[in-house]
């Protein structure tokens, strides 16, 4: 096959620095600053008028969802609005009044757009039309959105195997749009169906399956105002999840304390300046961290087994720390955890966290009097190579405490994509869900493949190896989310065609395989009629509850089709015809989809009844305590163990996290003002110990 590698020759864009400045780190997050950084970046955006009337639509019981992260609205949102500074900068990325038009696209061409940054990739604007890259062609050319159906269902045709497809999924689509997908690769024959929570939070459902029944959190937003502790760890919730702080500064206004633990104090969890609340853009804002534990990088494990082995020790001593009664009726495993507990040094654990251990009793010693505790988790404890212990270890201390299926209490890993749970829950997953299987047998008649399919890594080996070569993105940006870069650039390059439903110009339009696809679609924010009539969708945000999403803004151009629309007529072109599901009626009538959704869901009951409004809750073995699914009915304690880091004097572990001015790989703009680094985003953040110990200063760049 010939590779186009000529084509596309860049796969970072630019790497020409762009004049760095540095400012002492903020010391609280949002206040008056965020509202004024929302302003500008709507205001630029989007213009005045759209800005101020959109933005009052988001996330309101009959607007839409935000597209940013997937925290939870409250039962009443504030009247000031229910967004942050980073929500309104992922809407404006949407709802901006810039066009990738079919000029656009004769007037540069890919090799040319591959030299652009990220910055400059995805500032461009929305796509308008669906555009076809042809073998041996440098230029994306318009198609029709019936042929470009038909190119994908030939190619589709042409393979050996359905196995040497692969159907990427990103976490921006709606449950309709995810399940609908789901179902026509299941169809087609493959579970090859990588999507970016095997970037994300998988190593969050892999130990929360494991040891508690659900891949998913069991804390409901209310909860916050009754938790006594909540843990923040591996989490930045001032840039990633800012809504977090009001349910935080709420907790702490009812008595409750807070624990962070990260390498960084980041500024969101020192102080916070609600930007909801008149005190919060004029008074000095609210401190949010009781306690901080400066963990070393990737010794979680080891401060929670000291913080479990010293609360032990009271226990023996003293009485009164752990749950009996809950571990005796819930749990397994007890004993071999306590067991296990004997054979680590409590100094060695200590030393590896770098913390100092007065700190450590202090924390011991709330946790011990306390018991109901939330620990919130995010990517500082999953992108680890052990991220699954990390968390098992969470769980124990929580099964320890009893501190789950109670008010105030539980698991809370906060997610990602605006609906990378709910995606998840309709079945978007590489491996084989029995009960999934026989419910879509039982409601659509076919049989779903029963062989596990490709995860994202493995989907990326495959298409390298050559044995996988269509590649088919529901949105996110494939190749610049993925760890290397190079490596998956030749992996697509290798595939005879690659499709991207997108909203936006991004580098995996620019790495190609030999034909390429943009089919561009409706965001969240845009109005989706059909006859004349407006359809909404539904979302699950972090917290496992189900509700309506309705977008208000004309469309970005006239030639866009919904998500579901153009998978039905990817579908329908396959097929053509001869299957047993009505792929078209299917894709245009959600209210239909959803009625079958019910069908093979067993929380989804009355989805199209109880999803408008606030929404409704999916069933939750943990709420309710019912841990049957699991060996002897019972919550599984686990032992773990500690990673080992082979360092010399001069190695140094590194941590990836985002900067205040981005959302994975979307660049909002070029600065991190919370951590006072302003015009440039390749930044590594260093202890200065480490920098003095190292005398690194002497390096002009470090001054
Ligand atoms: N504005 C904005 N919002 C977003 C996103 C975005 O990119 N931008 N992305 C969305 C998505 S998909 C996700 S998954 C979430 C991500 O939300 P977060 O997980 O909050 O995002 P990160 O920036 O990866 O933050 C990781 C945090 O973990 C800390 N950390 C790193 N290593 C360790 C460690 O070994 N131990 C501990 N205890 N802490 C550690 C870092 O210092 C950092 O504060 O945010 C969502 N929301
Ligand atoms: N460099 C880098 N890599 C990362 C991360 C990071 O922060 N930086 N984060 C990691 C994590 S935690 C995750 S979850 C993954 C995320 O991986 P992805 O989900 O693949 O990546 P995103 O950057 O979120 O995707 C952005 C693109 O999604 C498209 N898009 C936006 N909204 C919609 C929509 O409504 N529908 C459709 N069809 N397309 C839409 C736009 O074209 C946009 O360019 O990346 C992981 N990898
Ligand atoms: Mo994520």
């Amino acid at each position: 096959m010939a590779i186009s590698k000529k084509r596309n020759v860049a796969s970072q864009g630019s790497d020409a620095f762009t004049g760095i400045t540095l400012k002492k780190p903020a010391k609280y997050a949002a206040g008056l600053t965020a509202v004024k950084v929302v302003l500008q970046h709507t205001f630029k955006e989007m213009g005045v008028v759209k800005s101020l009337s959109t933005l009052s639509h988001m996330n309101q019981k009959e607007g839409f969802d935000c597209p940013g992260c997937a925290w939870p609205d409250p039962e009443k949102p504030s009247k000031l609005g229910e967004y942050c500074e980073n929500g309104a900068k992922a809407l404006s990325e949407e709802a901006t009044n810039q066009r990738v038009d079919v000029d656009f696209f004769s007037k540069y061409s890919v090799e040319e757009l591959s030299r652009w940054t990220d910055y400059q990739i995805g500032k461009s604007g929305r796509l308008t039309a669906p555009m076809v890259l042809r073998p041996g062609s440098i230029y994306y050319e318009p198609i029709s959105w019936e042929a470009a159906f038909e190119l994908i269902s030939k190619e589709l045709h042409a393979l050996d195997s359905p196995d040497e497809g692969i159907f990427y999924t990103s976490g921006r689509s709606s449950n309709e749009a995810a399940f609908l997908y789901g179902l026509f690769v299941r169809a087609f024959g493959t579970n090859n169906m990588p999507d970016c929570s095997n970037m994300c939070h998988e190593s969050s459902g892999v130990a929360l399956n494991e040891t508690l029944g659900i891949g998913k959190g069991s804390v409901k937003l209310e909860d916050f105002d009754k938790a006594e502790v909540v843990m923040v760890i591996g989490q930045n919730p001032g840039t990633n999840h800012p809504r977090m702080l009001s349910a935080l500064q709420k907790c702490k206004e009812n008595g409750g304390k807070v624990i962070t633990i990260n390498p960084l104090e980041e500024a969101g969890l020192v102080r916070f300046k609600n930007p909801q609340e008149i005190k919060g853009v004029f008074a000095g804002g609210e401190a949010i961290t009781d306690i901080h534990l400066q963990v070393k990088i990737n010794q979680d494990v080891a401060l929670l087994k000291s913080i479990i082995k010293k609360l032990a020790a009271i226990e023996k001593k003293d009485g009164g720390v752990f749950d009996h009664s809950f571990i005796e009726a819930y749990t397994e495993g007890y004993d071999a955890l306590l067991a296990d507990i004997e054979n680590y040094s409590e100094e060695d654990l200590i030393k590896r966290t770098g913390i100092d251990e007065a700190t450590i009793d202090e924390v011991v010693a709330l946790l011990a009097a306390k018991n109901k505790i939330i620990i919130c988790w995010a990517m500082g404890l999953t992108q680890h190579k052990n991220g699954v212990s990390n968390i098992k270890e969470c769980v124990n201390l929580l099964l320890l405490k009893g501190s789950l299926g109670k008010e105030g209490a539980g698991t809370c890993p906060v997610r990602g994509h605006s609906n990378v749970q709910g995606d998840r829950t309709v079945g978007i997953m590489h491996y084989v869900s029995k009960e999934l299987n026989t419910a879509i047998k039982k409601t659509y008649g076919f049989t779903p493949p029963e062989e596990k399919g490709l995860d994202t890594v493995h989907a990326i080996k495959a298409m390298h190896e050559g044995k996988a070569k269509v590649f088919i993105a529901l949105g996110g940006n494939f190749v610049s989310a993925v760890s290397d870069t190079e490596y998956t650039s030749e992996a697509l390059q290798n595939c005879s065609l690659t499709v991207q439903v997108s909203t936006k110009l991004n580098r995996s339009h620019l790495i190609t395989g030999e034909t390429a696809l943009i089919l561009p679609t409706l965001g969240r924010s845009e109005l989706d009629k059909k006859d004349g009539k407006a359809r909404f969708f539904t979302v699950e945000n972090s917290m496992g509850k189900v509700h309506q999403s309705k977008g208000l803004l004309p469309p970005a151009s006239k030639n866009l089709k919904s998500e579901p629309e153009i998978i039905g007529g990817i579908a329908d072109a396959y097929f053509n015809g001869k299957h047993q599901v009505d792929w078209k009626n299917l894709s245009q009538n959600y209210e239909m989809l959803r009625a079958s959704m019910e069908q093979v869901f067993e929380g989804f009951k009355d989805i199209n009844t109880k999803s408008k409004g606030t929404g409704f809750y999916l069933p939750n073995n943990v709420r309710e305590l019912d841990f049957s699914k699991l060996p002897n009915g019972k919550a599984q304690f686990s032992c773990n163990l500690l990673p080992e880091h082979t360092l010399q004097d001069d190695d140094f572990i590194l941590m990836s996290i985002r900067s205040h001015d981005q959302f994975n790989t979307t660049i909002y703009g070029l600065n991190d003002r919370y951590r006072g680094v302003f015009n440039e985003r390749r930044v590594l953040f260093m202890n200065e110990n480490d920098i003095k110990k190292e005398d690194l200063r002497k390096w002009k760049w470090l001054t």
